[in-house]
């Protein structure tokens, strides 16, 4: 008979969503972020990309992630946070939902060069009342707009968090999550879950 090894409680599992247009640095941040080896489905951008996949504004990318990422953090030995990189694609679309379910909320990672690729998954959280905020990553050599340029672009509700981050850095990329939580706590104290405000201290440093 199989006896169940579990003295201890089983940590809390809190799924986040990160999302966005192709090449805007999904991968990149869940990588970045995660304590583990992230599972990600890349793959080689082939022929079967070309024409479906934008790859106009991403010449030096030469994988595409197919499906997702996935990464985790623990924190303390309570919860573990789950980071989803919803696929970028379109022809993945049909995943989103099942992605989204249970999900506590969203990052939408934007690239200001192609603000109009996030378009889809603000509309798609906003119909689905998934609170998300909007993280701009900053890619070298581009000029930087304004965060305040970028909430009117994307005609964000007053109350949607708008940060910059670099996906590259773990700090940074933490630094997002933070906010992220920070928001649902803001926003939603009595659901907030009681969670987050412990996800809060976990990940200060
Ligand atoms: N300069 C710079 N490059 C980045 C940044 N984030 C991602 N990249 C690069 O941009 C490309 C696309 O990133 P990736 O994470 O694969 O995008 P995804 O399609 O959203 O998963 C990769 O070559 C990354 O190395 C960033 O913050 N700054
Ligand atoms: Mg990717």
């Amino acid at each position: 008979m199989l006896s169940a090894p579990f003295d201890e409680p089983l940590p809390g599992a809190l799924k986040l969503l990160v999302a966005g247009g192709f090449g805007v640095g999904k991968t990149t941040l869940v990588g970045a972020a995660s304590e583990i080896e992230p599972l990600t489905t890349e793959a080689p951008i082939t022929v079967a990309s070309l024409g479906v996949d934008d790859l106009r504004a991403t010449t030096d990318k030469t994988t595409t992630t197919v499906a997702m990422d996935f990464g985790r953090i623990s924190i303390g030995s309570e919860y573990v946070l789950y980071l989803f990189g919803t696929p970028g694609q379109q022809r993945f679309w049909f995943m989103w939902d099942d992605l989204c379910t249970g999900a506590l909320g969203a990052i939408v990672l934007a690239d200001t060069q192609r603000l109009e690729e996030c378009f889809e998954a603000v509309d798609f959280f906003e119909n689905r009342r998934i609170p998300f905020l909007v993280a701009v990553n900053r890619f070298d050599n581009t000029v930087s707009y304004p965060l305040k340029e970028v909430r009117s672009a994307l005609e964000l509700r007053p109350h949607v968090p708008v940060v910059e981050c670099d996906a590259r850095s773990r700090e940074s990329s933490v630094g997002v999550l933070l906010s992220l939580v920070q928001y649902l706590l803001d926003t939603d104290p009595e659901a907030a879950r009681p969670a987050a405000a412990h996800i809060v201290e976990g990940l200060l440093p």
